[in-house]
């Protein structure tokens, strides 16, 4: 198993080395346009090898040709918005990036799996799908498993309990138009409305809503990448591992809820061969309204990208 990371800041450093850790490559390689960040982070991973108890062979490097036949590869590449930066400005940057990181990978890559994690997400997936040529199961998009992530963790702090008995079903877009639904949020199996007051309840919704700001509030610069990197970690293994855990992730939906051609979060089946299962699950109407309203956004930024893919 080959995985490469495209990106070496916060996110892509941490994943690669949370992957390197549960040895879940044999060969990991850590890209960044940066000259000298990929090589020297990868290289302090190696050295913690012999202390961490892991043999990944872990490089850095500027170029694609060290990418070859990867087996997975993580997109972290982008920039973040800076000011006087609109966010329309940041989508077409990113893209114009994820676009050519994409062409770059797939010189070097017959058939991997693309897990694209560069924001506004839903519509980078979307970018990385139409320029790789793959086949929509092979390019998933991660923000459901941090979002369900945030909203878990909320949950286990309310209630003083094991983040382990809480699992939580947050779908949509990855931002504003994300949808928690909270009659799929459980502790133990038991639905959180018999645990914690609706008023409560809510204000735990718009902290899950807002929790990406919340860190960058704090941090000042950047965002925030110990979770994102969890995140990531979790779907690649269930990937490598073929363990078929049902996770949120970006899909490109074919009908399901209403929702054609579009990249949006929803429960899907992860296993060696990428998606292999989306799950439609009931939804109240109000939930499938603010889904499908995800979904029009997310259609409407990916028609804006009008440059050719080629
Ligand atoms: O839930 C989610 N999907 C997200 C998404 C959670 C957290 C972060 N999210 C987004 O991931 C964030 O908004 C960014 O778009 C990416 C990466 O976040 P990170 O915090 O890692 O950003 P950094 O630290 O700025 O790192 C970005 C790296 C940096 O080292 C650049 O030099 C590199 O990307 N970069 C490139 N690498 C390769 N090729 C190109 N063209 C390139 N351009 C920039």
């Amino acid at each position: 198993m080959k995985i490469t990371v495209i990106g070496a800041g916060n996110v892509g450093a941490t994943t690669a080395f949370r992957l390197a850790e549960k040895q879940l490559a044999r060969e990991l390689v850590l890209l960044d346009v940066v000259e000298g960040i990929p090589q020297g982070k990868a290289l302090d991973m190696y050295e913690s090898g012999p202390v961490g108890l892991f043999d990944t062979k872990v490089t850095g490097s500027n170029d694609y040709a060290d990418t070859a036949n990867s087996d997975i590869v993580v997109i972290t590449a982008g920039l973040p918005r800076k000011p006087g930066m609109s966010r329309e400005d940041l989508l077409m940057m990113n893209a114009g990036i994820v676009r050519e990181v994409t062409r770059r990978i797939m010189e070097h890559s017959k058939n991997p799996i693309i897990v694209v994690v560069s924001n506004p997400l839903d519509i980078m997936t979307f970018v990385a799908w139409k320029q790789s040529g793959l086949p929509k199961e092979r390019v998933i998009g991660m923000a459901g498993v941090l979002d369900s992530a945030r909203f878990r963790s909320f949950i286990a702090m309310e209630l003083g309990v094991s983040m382990q008995d809480v699992t939580a079903c947050v779908l949509g877009g990855h931002g504003d138009a994300m949808v928690p639904v909270v009659k799929y949020t459980t502790v133990a199996g038991i639905p959180i409305a018999d645990l914690i007051p609706a008023d409560r309840i809510a204000e735990l919704v718009e902290r899950t809503r807002t929790g990406g700001a919340e860190i960058v509030n704090y941090l000042k610069q950047g965002s925030a990448f110990y979770a994102p990197a969890a995140s990531v970690v979790e779907m690649v293994e269930s990937i490598v591992l073929d363990r078929k855990r049902v996770l949120t992730c970006a899909v490109s939906l074919d009908g399901e809820y209403g929702i054609d051609g579009t990249f949006v979060g929803v429960p899907v089946k992860l296993g060696k061969n990428g998606v292999e299962q989306v799950y439609e699950i009931k939804l109240d109407q109000s939930d499938l309204d603010l889904l499908q309203k995800s979904a029009v956004i997310v259609d409407d930024n990916c028609k804006m990208l009008e440059a050719p893919f080629t």
